[in-house]
């Protein structure tokens, strides 16, 4: 069986748990307390050396540390819904849209709450190296986060998916963004109508959790 090494409250397992979800995978989850930095412990550094969540120990018995290779190896061991796309140009459109999510959404998010959360002094980056916080970054990750919201909204104006007219792991890493930012103190509104449809419809969906 496989076992997914999750946290409750934080977004990046959120991912890896809504394409399990998504893809109709059983598996057993093991939760990992970050605020108590249960991550950081000795047991949990022989799981994953790179003390993050999640983590996916496959039925093969590898242990996978990071969302690329979990939802590569998913994809690939449990095609039978696809998210990476099938053809040549959805497979590129849906791992444009990913990056994209990932670096523009994502990332910025992470700036501001890590280089400005009084619980994240010298936490900055994670992992198992301390790193001190730069709050002018936290100050440029709103502004990109802000800018990214308008960004979505704009694609989604005629669109009822993000990339390649079907529900792709895009979808699912934009959800798990869009509803983080709150915690950066930024959600969609009025001036981001397409967004609100588009979330609304994805709280339709029978995995989403
Ligand atoms: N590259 C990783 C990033 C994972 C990551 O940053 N996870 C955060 C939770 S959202 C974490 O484990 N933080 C531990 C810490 O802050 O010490 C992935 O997406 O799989």
């Amino acid at each position: 069986m496989i076992t997914l090494y999750d946290c409750a409250t934080a977004p990046s397992p959120r991912r890896a748990r809504l394409l399990l979800a998504a893809k109709g995978i059983a598996h057993d989850t093991v939760e990992v307390d970050l605020r108590s930095g249960e991550q950081l412990s000795e047991a949990y550094r022989q799981i994953n050396p790179q003390c993050t969540v999640p983590a996916l120990r496959t039925e093969e018995g590898d242990v996978l540390t990071d969302n690329a290779a979990i939802a590569a190896y998913l994809e690939a061991r449990y095609p039978e819904v696809p998210m990476f796309g099938i053809t040549p140009q959805d497979k590129a459109e849906i791992a444009s849209w990913q990056w994209r999510v990932e670096f523009e959404g994502l990332m910025p998010i992470a700036e501001v709450l890590r280089n400005s959360s009084p619980a994240m002094v010298d936490r900055a980056l994670p992992g198992p190296v301390n790193y001190a916080q730069i709050p002018a970054l936290a100050e440029r990750g709103l502004a990109r986060l802000q800018h990214f919201l308008v960004v979505l909204n704009e694609r989604l104006a005629q669109r009822e998916f993000l990339a390649a007219n079907q529900l792709s792991i895009a979808d699912i890493t934009a959800v798990v963004a869009v509803d983080f930012a709150r915690a950066a103190k930024v959600k969609p509104d009025e001036r981001h109508p397409h967004l609100l449809s588009w979330r609304a419809f994805m709280a339709q969906k029978s995995f989403m959790c």
